[in-house]
């Protein structure tokens, strides 16, 4: 069966009609052989207003709705996921080329979600506060926020929407959808499964709380003006982060940025090799060194260099790529022609700057628009040039280092701060690198690899990654406004600080 015709299938399954998957003027492809499976329509400026409005009027409505019961669409709506996790994962796979392991994980990342947000419906505690006058109570209040914009990327085309859409929904806020273009179908997927799940609810969730907008930039940046929009959750570059963030400061609106990572591994001389070579091969090379969380810059103690990096190189020269619908390959294609470019011209940059190249070649198949590459490992002298910057691609630049003080100060001397591992058994050099003066990430991680975060941690980074937080932890409160609420039951009218104003 062809690809086009399997998505069909898929998409009909999923409960999205054929109609909406021709005679549109965005070409979709899937990256797995670069063959056309769709064309979609694209809104107008227009549409981006109207579907605002709808979203607005709905959450004028869902806020009034009590927490644990919009945490029940949000349960619903898991139960839809758990039911059709091998046609959502299996589209995935499809537009955006993950092995079947990976696009199945995303959809249970996307039920995790719904399970921690369920949970959330019923703990969206505010504080109550000691105050300084008698006869008076202090609290804070949560209340739902209003319509909360969504632009995610193509890499995670799934998952990301659903870590914001779980917790917006059971926050009371509804939600505006601007997917990547490259990954529109999957988009149309979630929204047809989000139906199915309201349809199951009931009356009270109002039309209008989750609208998807199939479109151009110019659709993210209407979505990104509107006033009626207090919170835009953006993944994407960090360029993109650049034009987002001033706009939305501008109108005085919230950000959660979620932008590049140019994340790092330490290898100490005491880590578990074994260990460590297979957390840096799922890091580097996994989902084809596609994910914001990529390990992309690997520093290795002199001690061990040689027991580590030729193995290391072994694992990139023999790991299998290759179509990820049909057999066992680890490594599927990248996205498309302009990030296998952004590749070689990463890879020639590098050589300048005395990097010596292992893979990276282009891995011919019958396709000439798919563009699978063999992963990248370059030994570097110094951190410079490329190694400064994210290449969405799979290239890890290996470096030696001999003072961890050195090494730490390297790893912090790149502008995206998102995740970040030490592999070691010193307890001391671990407990620096989680410390004030070790690891300045929004994730740093002992033992463990950079990329593959559990939902229940709230995921993130610093600096030029743009600080934002989504998905676990208290990340919810992002969705929510908080009120200081102060209530004086007594008969008087103290004045705090001790003002007096008798008139
Ligand atoms: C992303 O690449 O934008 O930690 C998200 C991870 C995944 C999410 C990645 N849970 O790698």
């Amino acid at each position: 069966m062809s690809i086009a015709k399997e998505t069909g299938e898929l998409l009909s399954k999923l409960g999205v009609s054929g109609s909406a998957l021709s005679g549109g003027d965005l070409v979709v492809r899937s990256p797995v052989t670069g063959e056309e499976i769709a064309r979609v329509g694209q809104v107008s400026g227009a549409d981006v207003g109207k579907a605002i409005d709808a979203a607005h009027a709905a959450f004028l409505k869902w806020r009034l709705v009590p927490a644990p019961r919009r945490g029940e669409l949000v349960r619903l709506l898991g139960e839809e996921l758990r039911a059709h996790k091998e046609e959502l994962g299996r589209l995935v796979s499809i537009e955006v080329g993950k092995i079947p392991s990976e696009g199945l994980g995303e959809v249970q990342e996307m039920i995790d979600i719904c399970d921690f947000a369920v949970g959330l419906s019923r703990q969206l505690y505010g504080l109550t506060i000691a105050t300084e006058r008698s006869g008076h109570r202090m609290m804070e209040t949560w209340h739902p926020l209003g319509v909360v914009g969504v632009i995610s990327a193509f890499n995670f085309p799934v998952a990301v929407w659903s870590w914001n859409a779980a917790l917006a929904l059971v926050c009371g806020d509804s939600v505006v959808w601007k997917p990547s273009e490259k990954t529109p179908l999957t988009a149309l997927a979630c929204e047809a499964i989000f139906a199915r799940a309201v349809k199951r609810f009931g009356d009270d969730a109002p039309e209008g709380l989750l609208k998807v907008l199939i479109g151009g930039a110019d659709a993210g940046e209407a979505l990104v003006d509107h006033a009626k929009v207090p919170l835009v959750s953006a993944t994407g570059s960090t360029r993109m982060g650049r034009a987002v963030g001033p706009r939305l400061a501008g109108r005085f609106a919230r950000a959660i940025l979620e932008l590049g990572g140019n994340n790092a591994g330490i290898v100490c001389p005491s880590a578990d090799l074994d260990m460590a070579l297979r957390a840096i091969a799922f890091g580097a090379m996994g989902t084809a060194g596609q994910r914001c969380t990529t390990l992309r810059r690997l520093f290795v103690h002199e001690s061990v260099y040689d027991q580590i990096v030729p193995r290391l190189k072994k694992a990139y020269e023999s790991v299998s790529v290759g179509n990820p619908l049909e057999g066992k390959a680890l490594v599927g294609p990248l996205i498309d022609k302009s990030a296998f470019d952004n590749m070689q011209k990463a890879l020639e940059a590098a050589k300048a700057a005395g990097g010596s190249v292992t893979g990276g070649a282009r891995v011919e198949t019958d396709h000439a628009g798919a563009y699978y590459v063999r992963p990248a490992i370059v030994e570097m002298p110094s951190q410079t040039g490329p190694v400064l910057e994210e290449t969405f691609a799979p290239i890890l630049y290996v470096m030696k280092y001999a003072d961890f003080d050195d090494a730490l100060a390297q790893h912090n001397a790149v502008g995206a701060g998102l995740s970040s591992s030490i592999f070691t058994r010193d307890l001391q050099e671990a407990e620096r690198f989680l410390s004030a003066e070790g690891s300045d990430c929004g994730i740093a991680n002992v033992n463990i690899g950079t990329s593959g975060a559990e939902i229940g941690g709230a995921f993130g980074g610093e600096k030029e990654t743009g600080g934002g937080r989504e998905s676990g932890s208290d990340a919810w409160k992002a969705y929510m406004r908080r009120a200081t609420n102060t209530i004086n039951y007594s008969k008087a009218l103290p004045l705090a600080q001790g003002v007096s104003f008798d008139i």
